[in-house]
């Protein structure tokens, strides 16, 4: 037997050159050095057709190995016991050697393919491992696979990646109340609360991408909060709030990015009644640290929430005091964040940002066309690569600046079962639509049909900062991030995306909208619940996994071709009444949300606003319920 083998080993390295010390030692240091990336080959798997010759090239390597030897009859015995051996683990299952035939057919694969050293192993049933002596990046990897595809002989090639460790689901205690994080699933026949066929889809991408720090996520807001699952999180900001009467952290712009509350009290407005004149009564939103947690929090540490990504970092860049943020503080806040130069009033310049950011997540503006300002300052980002992700809006109407502007990534809000949330805007300038919660308490059409929103975090303050806490969110300010948090995922997979392929990836991976039997199209006349189109929605729901592929297949040089998705159809017992009652009608200007504490619902405070556009109350106590 063991002569047998020794000399089978010695046929094959002799037919294809190979010298498996100098294979072992390069492989070593190549691992050192590609590990890092995540996205070296050691070697590939390749499978031959099956050969009808294999059993006589068998046979005829035994015979020679019988001829060779020394002592025929020991040889004899050898290769008796070994084709009993052999017998056996076939009918097990095992894999085989590679015998004399296939060594020789792989030879000359290989060797038309330009590969004359490479070393060859068993592997699986019938496959064998290529191993080339060195590490193989995934565009070499690539490559050589699809050489080798080329070839008749050859039935299947993979390359022999390195898998990461799985983790089915974040060990977060509130995971569980984060259906916006779960994998799309359910149908009419699930109740309410499992169908999730509006929902990104985060649980299923981290299989491919479960993120990385560098990929940092810019998010113009309130500025942020003191949170334990921001701990680490949190990049270097700048506070760009430059009207000092309503920044309420007693100056102008500075270096410090903290959200010291933006409540609005009588006594704000009887002070200055012009500043304040558009602003309703409200307590502080801290709607900078709800954002901030959708894509940073602490994930897998066994507290709190999950986010969308497991090392994600938020730049935090006030630009939002008490009352709203001003055109000249988000532009210069937005080229701040991309990394560019910040002109100073005095003629310098601000200190430039040390972690620029290539997604820029905002969730103000106003209803009106966007202007030269934005427009230029979004072209600019673009041609830095940077994308700006800005959300729709909350007035069941056209979409706001700045995410009608062109080349911004305006982003309509979902209920968690795909069709519009009752708030969102909706328009043709939009790209994309994901979750934003829609609430289960607005109108009758919510009983049926709402969703409990998103949980995030939050500080319990009333006015000026107080515990960390958490919330249910609900509004197309909180669908920015989530797309946020996507495309930080495609740029750890592959950050030589451009800001334009980044937008054709989101498009191209997008899940086709929802459909229904029941349920009316979103119009000027039907502005509530409704099913969205790609002339009012944008390309589809965001698909993660599948916009974590785009950006993988063109990492690795490889065509990318969009999945073909099932139309979900929306026809359940719950959409039925809802239509007997007549169409959806959103409350006008009307925004609502719930408090979460300890996986609980709690109280809430609002109706609030933030320029019209963001639509979060914040938890304050789980005794409260009370609607403002
Ligand atoms: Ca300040
Ligand atoms: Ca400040
Ligand atoms: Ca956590």
């Amino acid at each position: 037997m063991r002569l047998g083998r020794s000399l089978m080993r010695a046929m094959l390295a002799a037919a294809i050159g190979c010298t498996a010390g100098a294979a072992a030692a390069t492989s070593a240091a190549g691992s050192a050095a590609q590990a890092a990336d995540g996205h070296a080959a050691y070697g590939l798997i390749v499978k031959l057709k099956d050969d009808p010759t294999h059993e006589r090239a068998q046979a005829l390597s035994n015979a020679r190995a019988q001829a060779l030897s020394n002592d025929g009859a020991q040889a004899l015995t050898a290769n008796r016991a070994q084709a009993l051996t052999s017998n056996r683990a076939q009918a097990l299952g095992a894999g085989r050697a590679v015998d004399g035939g296939e060594a020789v057919r792989l030879s000359r694969v290989l060797g038309q393919a330009g590969f004359t050293k490479f070393r060859a192993r068993p592997v699986g049933r019938s496959a064998q491992h290529l191993d080339f002596g060195r590490v193989l990046t995934g565009e070499d990897a690539a490559r050589i696979a699809a050489q080798l595809r080329s070839d008749p002989d050859v039935e299947w090639v993979v390359a022999n990646e390195r898998e990461q460790l799985l983790q089915a689901q974040p060990n977060d205690p509130y995971y569980a109340d984060q259906w916006w994080l779960r994998a799309p699933g359910g149908s009419n026949a699930n109740a309410l609360a499992a169908r999730l066929r509006g929902v990104p889809g985060f649980a299923a991408a981290w299989a491919r991408e479960t993120g990385r720090a560098s990929a940092v996520v810019a998010i113009l807001d309130t500025g942020v909060t003191a949170h334990p699952e921001l701990a680490g999180r949190v990049l270097p900001g700048y506070d760009f709030v430059s009207t000092v009467e309503y920044a309420n952290d007693g100056d102008g712009r500075d270096a410090d990015p903290s959200d010291p509350g933006d409540w609005v009290s009588a006594a704000d407005k009887s002070a200055a009644p012009t500043t304040f004149d558009t602003c309703e009564l409200q307590s502080s939103s801290w709607h900078g640290t709800q954002l901030a947690g959708i894509v940073a929090a602490v994930t897998g540490n066994g507290s709190g929430i999950a986010s969308t990504s497991w090392d994600g970092r938020v730049l935090p860049v006030r630009v939002a005091g008490k009352c709203g943020a001003e055109v000249a503080d988000i532009i210069d806040g937005m080229r701040w964040a991309a990394g560019l130069a910040v002109a100073k009033s005095d003629g310098g310049f601000l200190p430039m940002n040390p972690n620029p950011a290539r997604i820029v997540s905002i969730s103000f503006g106003s209803s009106a066309a966007c202007n030269a300002a934005y427009q230029s300052t979004i072209d600019e980002l673009a041609a830095h690569g940077v994308v700006v992700v800005a959300a729709a809006g909350n007035q069941h109407a056209a979409p706001m600046r700045p995410a009608n502007c062109k080349g911004a990534i305006g982003v309509a809000a979902l209920n968690r079962d795909g069709f519009k949330a009752t708030y969102s805007n909706f328009g043709a300038e939009l790209v994309i639509a994901t979750v934003g919660g829609d609430p289960d308490d607005e109108g009758a059409w919510g009983a049926a049909l709402g969703d409990d929103g998103i949980v995030t975090l939050n500080n319990e303050g009333r006015t000026t900062p107080g515990a960390a806490g958490y919330a249910r969110a609900f509004g197309s300010s909180y669908s920015a991030p989530i797309v946020a948090g996507a495309i930080s995922l495609m740029l750890s997979a592959n950050p030589d995306l451009s800001a334009a392929q980044i937008v054709a990836g989101l498009r191209q991976s997008a899940r086709p909208h929802v459909t229904s039997p029941k349920m009316a199209a979103c119009s000027a006349d039907n502005p509530g619940r409704c099913v969205c189109t790609t002339q009012t929605c944008g390309a589809g729901l965001l698909d993660v996994a599948e916009a974590v592929r785009y950006a993988q297949a063109l990492r690795d040089r490889a065509l990318f071709a969009p999945k073909r998705w099932p139309t979900e159809v929306i026809d359940n017992a719950e959409v039925n009444a809802a239509v007997a009652l007549g169409a959806d009608l959103p409350p006008n200007g009307s925004d609502d949300s719930v408090a979460f504490a300890d996986g609980g619902g709690g109280g809430a405070l609002g109706p609030f606003w933030l320029l019209g556009l963001a639509l979060s109350v914040v938890a304050v106590a789980r005794a409260m319920r009370s609607r403002a």
